[in-house]
C-alpha cells in the first residue's frame, strides 16, 4: 500500500476528509504522517486523536526559509512516503523542496486554476464577480499555484454570498476531489510524466452547467 505523509496549518478538514474516505474504505493508503508549521494546528489534535503519527516544526524557529525546509524535507523523509499532500498548508516551498518532490507532492487550491493563484481567493472571486469558482487539485511546481491540474470542481457564485458562504461551498467539494485524487495516485493511475498529467481513469462527470443566479 503506498504511504502518504499530510501537511496542514491550521483547520485540517481536508485532512479529515481523507482520514473519513480510508475510514469508508474509500481510500487505500497508509497515513503515515501528519505534519504541521504550526503548533498550535486544530489538524494536529484530530490527527494524534486518530492515532496517526503527528510532527509540528515551527517555521519561525528558523532563520530562512531554505532552513525550514531543508528540516521540513528530513522531517518527511524519516517516513518515507510516495506521496506528499498539501492540505491547507500555508508556506511557500522553495524550488529545492518541490524539486525534492517532483511527481509526488500535490496540492488543493480554493480556485479555479489559472484564475485566482494565492491568498484570499473567495474574496476576490466575489470582487471580480464571476459567476463560477471552484478548487483545483494540482502537482506542486517551483511557480506558486501553476503547477499541472489533476482534477476540479466548479460551484455557482450566488448573489448572496459572502466570503464563508462561498468558502464553505468551495470546502465540500475539496472534500470530494482531493480523496479522489489521492485514490488514484494510490492505485497508480494518475503520475506527471514530462511535466503533464497522466491519468488512466474513468470519466467522473459529463459536465456542470452553472447559470448565473435568476434576481428576485
Ligand atoms: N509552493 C510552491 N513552490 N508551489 C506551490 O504551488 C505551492 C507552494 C506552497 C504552498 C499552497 C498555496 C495555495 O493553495 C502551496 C502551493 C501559501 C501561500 C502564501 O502566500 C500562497 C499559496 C499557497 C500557500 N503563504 C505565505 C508565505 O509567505 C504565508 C501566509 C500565511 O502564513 O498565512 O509563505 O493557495
Ligand atoms: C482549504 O480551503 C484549502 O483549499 C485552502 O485552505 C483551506 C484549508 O482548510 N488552502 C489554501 O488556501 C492554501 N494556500 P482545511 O485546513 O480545513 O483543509
Amino acid at each position: 500500500m503506498k504511504k502518504i505523509v499530510i501537511l496542514v496549518s491550521g483547520r485540517g478538514s481536508n485532512m479529515e476528509a481523507m482520514l473519513a474516505a480510508r475510514a469508508a474504505g474509500q481510500l487505500p493508503v497508509e497515513i503515515a504522517a501528519v505534519i504541521s508549521n504550526r503548533p498550535d494546528a486544530k489538524g494536529l489534535e484530530t490527527a494524534a486523536n486518530a492515532g496517526i503519527a503527528t510532527r509540528s516544526l515551527d517555521h519561525k524557529a528558523y532563520a530562512s526559509r531554505e532552513d525550514f525546509d531543508h528540516a521540513l524535507a528530513a522531517c518527511i523523509d524519516e517516513f518515507s512516503p510516495d506521496l506528499v499532500v498539501l492540505a491547507g498548508f500555508m508556506r511557500i516551498l522553495t524550488p529545492d523542496f518541490v524539486r525534492h518532490y517532483e511527481g509526488r507532492l500535490l496540492n488543493i487550491h480554493p480556485s479555479l486554476l489559472p484564475s485566482f493563484p494565492g491568498l484570499h481567493t473567495h474574496q476576490r472571486a466575489l470582487d471580480e464577480g464571476v459567476r463560477i469558482h471552484g478548487c483545483t487539485v494540482h502537482f506542486v511546481t517551483a511557480e506558486l499555484d501553476h503547477g499541472p491540474v489533476v482534477i476540479q470542481a466548479a460551484v455557482p457564485v450566488l448573489d448572496s454570498d459572502d466570503e464563508s458562504t462561498l468558502a464553505a461551498r468551495v470546502l465540500r467539494q475539496e472534500h470530494s476531489i482531493y480523496p479522489q485524487a489521492v485514490r488514484w495516485f494510490a492505485e497508480g493511475r494518475l503520475r506527471l510524466e514530462g511535466g503533464k498529467v497522466r491519468l488512466a481513469a474513468e470519466l467522473v462527470a459529463d459536465c456542470a452547467l452553472i447559470a448565473p443566479q435568476l434576481a428576485g
